[in-house]
Formats: structure tokens, sequence, C-alpha cells
């Protein structure tokens, strides 16, 4: 479910290069878009098949990629999508829909059963909202017998398989109780939600992209995508009714799968979301440019080293020191084009993940998260001066609301903390949190952010 750029570069790969390894050719992917149905337009005429390019140092060759066997367009089918999950010969879903497409509270990692779609989905149309087609995909499975199945969310989140069977069981335990009961008690018996960290940097493929890849392939690829050539996933080995032999792809088996995700989110996520906050505010267009300001990589490998890293309990054997600096290397890899725009959409839905737990754990170590907070007052800055109807994030309307009229740090810096889907009342109160804004919100208002040279203005980010 969900077949953007991020899932046809890591999913399907992974899925196909693990039948070409194990020589079991008996797994196909169905892949649904969400919102739109521009992917699936895209590959029905090409029989599912698009190409990979990988960008940067050490790219491979473009490849063709070949194990999608069917494209829906889940907006306009949802009914075929239930249809699918609920097939016997269905043993898998994963979920690539970015944080948003769960419709969950992140305070109480719960179903926003508030949410129109999701209020909509409960009534019994044929479902719009991923997790609403799961369980009704899964009610299906139940009546039909047509066995045991595996949820695996490939996304941005903590604990993300624990969190998606919880929202599966909020969902269903919200149905009418002739319907409640059953589908609880044969998901207990019938499903697992193995938690994955997923890592690869897919940027949202250009006109330029596809023009590069006709050139090389020779073809019009209409649904190709460019990536990283780095790429990394680690799965907790819990399923329900077979699997890929995914490790023979490079997939990692892991137990502690939580480790892995907290360090992901914590270090490249987090210094991905400050470096395009910081960009966005320079006018700098992609991430590589971003990092490539001394001022801002100073700011993020600080904000890693001295704040994300301490705060971490790291998976046994990794080198902390070293993962970040991989990281920013990664960031500046000039070729990818990943771009500020793109990384800093939808902040609502991600800097409460990626950079509030380094945030609480440096102030519960009783020191002062500075390089976390420039991160955030980057981001408020964002916020406050961007007209809400160019906001590219779903609570746009809801931020615009909390908003004061004046958009200086005297203004902005005491109201949004008290945007309550990211800030808690805690933090929100928190008197040394509100001081380091206000400091950081004031420098990037007067200043601006960029510092291109020794003499340039807003080089107090260098100075803290
Ligand atoms: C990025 C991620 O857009 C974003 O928010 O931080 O998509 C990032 O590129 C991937 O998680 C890398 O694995």
């Amino acid at each position: 479910m969900g077949l953007g750029a991020f899932a046809r570069a890591h999913t399907a790969v992974y899925t196909e290069d693990a039948m070409l390894a194990a020589g079991d050719f008996d797994w196909g992917i169905v892949g649904v878009t969400q919102r739109s149905d521009t992917v699936a337009r895209q590959l029905a005429p090409q029989d599912g098949l698009f190409t990979v390019g990988e960008r940067g140092e050490a790219a491979g060759p473009p490849r063709v990629v070949s194990s999608i066997v069917e494209a829906i367009s889940g907006r306009d089918n949802p009914e075929l999508v239930v249809e699918r999950i609920a097939a016997p010969a269905t043993r898998i879903v994963t979920l690539t829909i970015t944080e948003k497409g769960y419709r969950f509270d992140p305070q109480i990692r719960s179903l926003d059963l508030a949410d129109p779609e999701v209020q909509a989905d409960l009534t019994g149309r044929p479902p719009h909202t991923a997790i609403g087609q799961i369980v009704r995909g899964l009610q299906q499975r139940a009546l039909t017998g047509a066995g045991p199945v595996t949820v695996v969310s490939c996304d941005n989140l903590p604990g993300n398989g624990e969190l998606t069977g919880t929202l599966v069981r909020n969902f269903a335990a919200a149905l009418p109780e002739p319907e409640s009961g059953p589908v609880l008690a044969w998901l207990e018996a019938n499903v697992t939600f193995p938690c994955t960290m997923v890592d690869r940097m897919v940027p949202a493929t250009t006109e330029g992209d596809l023009a590069a890849v006709e050139r090389e392939l020779g073809l019009r690829d209409e649904a190709a995508v460019v990536a990283e050539p780095f790429r990394q996933w680690v799965i907790e080995d819990n399923f329900a009714a077979g699997r890929p032999r995914w490790e023979d792809a490079g997939a990692v088996f892991s137990s502690d799968v939580g480790g892995w995700e907290a360090t992901k989110l914590r270090l490249l996520n987090a210094g991905h979301s400050m470096l395009a906050y910081l960009g966005i505010a320079a006018g700098k267009e992609t991430i590589s440019d971003a990092v490539a300001v001394d001022s801002f990589r100073t700011a993020c490998r600080r904000m890693l080293l001295e704040e994300a890293l301490p705060s971490i309990t790291l998976p046994a054997g990794l080198d902390g020191e070293q993962y970040c600096e991989e990281v920013l290397r990664r960031f500046a890899n000039p070729a990818l084009g990943h771009t500020t725009a793109k990384v800093g959409s939808d902040g609502s839905q991600k800097i409460g993940l990626r950079l509030l737990p380094t945030i609480r754990g440096t102030f519960d170590a009783g020191g002062a998260p500075t390089w976390a907070a420039l991160a955030i007052a980057a981001w408020m800055h964002h916020v406050a001066t961007t007209p809400a109807t160019d906001l590219d994030d779903p609570l746009a309307a809801e931020l615009n609301a909390t908003l004061p009229a004046g958009r200086e740090a005297d203004a902005v810096v005491p109201a949004l903390p008290g945007f309550r889907p990211i800030f808690d009342q805690d933090l929100a109160e928190h008197a040394g949190f509100r001081k380091l804004l206000l400091q950081w919100y004031r420098i990037i208002e007067t200043n601006g952010t960029i510092d291109n040279g020794p003499a340039g203005p807003g080089n107090e980010i260098n100075h803290g």
C-alpha cells in the first residue's frame, strides 16, 4: 500500500533481489496508490515495469524492476483493494504511506477517530484510509478462511509494527459490536505486525530525471525513480504466512529493530529536517546545497553528536559517530537533488518524532538542546512565514489557526508550542526550551540563516 518513489526504490527492489537470489519466483507485488492514481496510470501500460536509476558516488547502472505485477488506484477502486488484501494468495501487506497516512494521534499513539475519513470508513463505505482498507480486508479473510497474513509498516515511525497493530485494533474496536468482536479475535490469532527500519533517500522524480533515464535506457519510462546507492532494511522476523528471503537481498533480520529505528529517526531524519528548514530559510533548494553551508553542517553535526547520540540506546555493534558522519556524507550527495521543500513537507507529522525525543533527553540529562532547538525554531519560522495555502502539511489550517497575528519572535514562539498535535504540555511550558527558541527565532528573523563566508550575516549560528 503506497506506490510512491520510496516503495518502488526500496520494497520492490529488495523483493526482486530476494526472488533472484533465492530462485523463488512465487512472489509478486500488487501495488496500491493512496491519494492519487498517477503511479497506477504510469505503471499499467508498462506491465508494472519501472527503472531505478542510482545517483551519486558508486552508483550502479540503471535497472528495470519487475516485482510489481499489478498497480491499482486505491482511491478509485477501494473494493478491489479490500479484495486483494482478502485474497488467500496475499501473504504480506506492506505500507509505505508516509506518516500522515496512518491518521493517528502521536500523543496517545492511537487512531484519530475524529478524522472524518476514518469516521466515514467506520460507517461501512468502501474504505479510503489505509487502516480501514486493512481491517475490511482482514474481516473478509476471517469470513472466508483465507488464512493468516502479516502487516509490515515501512514508514519512519518509532515502533512502526506495534503502532500499526494498535491502529488496526483501534479501528476494529470502533466497529459496531456484531462486527468488532469477531475481527478482533481473528486478528489476534492470525495477524502479525513486525517492526522494520527502512532507509534509502529517494527524492520525488523530476522531468529531468525522466529525461536522464530515457537517455540511459533508450526508452521512455514514465514511472522511473532515482535514488541514492545506499539502502538498508532491518526487519523483525515475525511473519504469519511466510515471506520472501529478503536477507538474500541484504536485509537484516534483528530482534532490536526499535534501536535501529530510534537511531535512524533521531539521527538521519532529524538531521534531514533540520537542514531542510535551515535551507528553506536561506533559499537553498536541495539538502546537498544546505549541508554545503559550513554553519548548517556544523549545527547539524553538533546536534547529532552532542544531543541526539547521547540520548539513544544504539543497536549492539553500531558505531554512532561513524553513523553520523556517513549520514552527513549521504546528505551531501550532489547528484540526488533531494529538495528541502520535500523533506520539509508534512513537518507537523515529522518533527515531534524526529526532534523532540532529543530535546527531552538532553534536558533530562541536565543539558541544553541548543542545536535541536535551532531545528525547531527554523521549522517555526517556516510555518510562520509561509502563507497557509502554500504550506505543504496536512495540518496547515490548524497550524495557521494557532499562529498569532504577528509573525515576530515574541508572538510566534509563545504560540506554536501550544500546538498539541506536536508538543506536550511539559515541553510547551518548559522555560529553558522557550528561551532557546526565542533566541534562535530572533536570530533567524533578524539575520536570516545564511552564512556563506566568515563575514557573512547570520554567522551567529556558528557561535550558538
Ligand atoms: C526524509 C526521508 O522526506 C523526509 O522526511 O527525511 O524521506 C528520508 O529521505 C528517508 O527516511 C531516508 O531513508
